[in-house]
């Protein structure tokens, strides 16, 4: 009875270890917007997801990265730094040649400045010791225009309208 028990425990302990982590931050505005909104990444597994919800953006398409320094202070977000590139490649769309493993691409606005982006991939992580995977110590930016996946080594994307430090 108590072998029971305890295999039983030690199965409950192990489904808790594997099970997936979440984290949840409040997108901050920037550069004089009320960009508001979440973003949520939860790892399971290899794989991470991203949940970005954004409102009050103006309608239309607007550039989402992952830039390299977790430090949303400034005003206009220049303290997040440039595009978070372990692998040292040219600016990009995901997926395709090379691109910046912070180079997730775009988010569309709807005409009331919504936004919902699902992002997956298992070239993240959340917290482990390859820091060429490590997204916590970054932080994902909003910018005011999108990525035309070309110019280097931001994409054009204008502005910063919206800065997450992922912790
Ligand atoms: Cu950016
Ligand atoms: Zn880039």
């Amino acid at each position: 009875m108590k072998i029971a028990m305890l295999s039983s425990l030690t199965f409950v302990v192990a489904i808790a270890v594997s099970c997936s982590t979440t984290k949840t931050y409040t997108i901050n505005s920037k550069s004089g917007t009320s960009t508001q909104g979440t973003a949520t990444f939860t790892q399971s597994g290899k794989t991470v997801t991203m949940d970005l919800n954004v409102s009050k953006l103006t309608p239309g398409i607007h550039a989402v990265h992952i830039h390299e320094k977790g430090d949303c202070s400034a005003a206009d977000a220049s303290s997040a730094g440039g595009h978070w590139n372990p692998t040292s490649h040219k600016h990009g769309q995901w997926g395709h040649d090379e691109f910046h493993m912070g180079d997730i691409g775009n988010l569309n606005a709807d005409q009331e400045g919504n936004a919902r982006l699902l992002f997956k991939t298992d070239k993240w992580c959340l917290g482990c010791v390859d820091e060429s995977k490590n997204i916590i110590g970054r932080s994902l930016v909003i910018h005011a225009d999108k990525d035309d996946f070309k110019t280097q080594p931001t994409g054009n994307a204008g502005g910063r309208v919206g800065c997450v430090e992922i912790k």
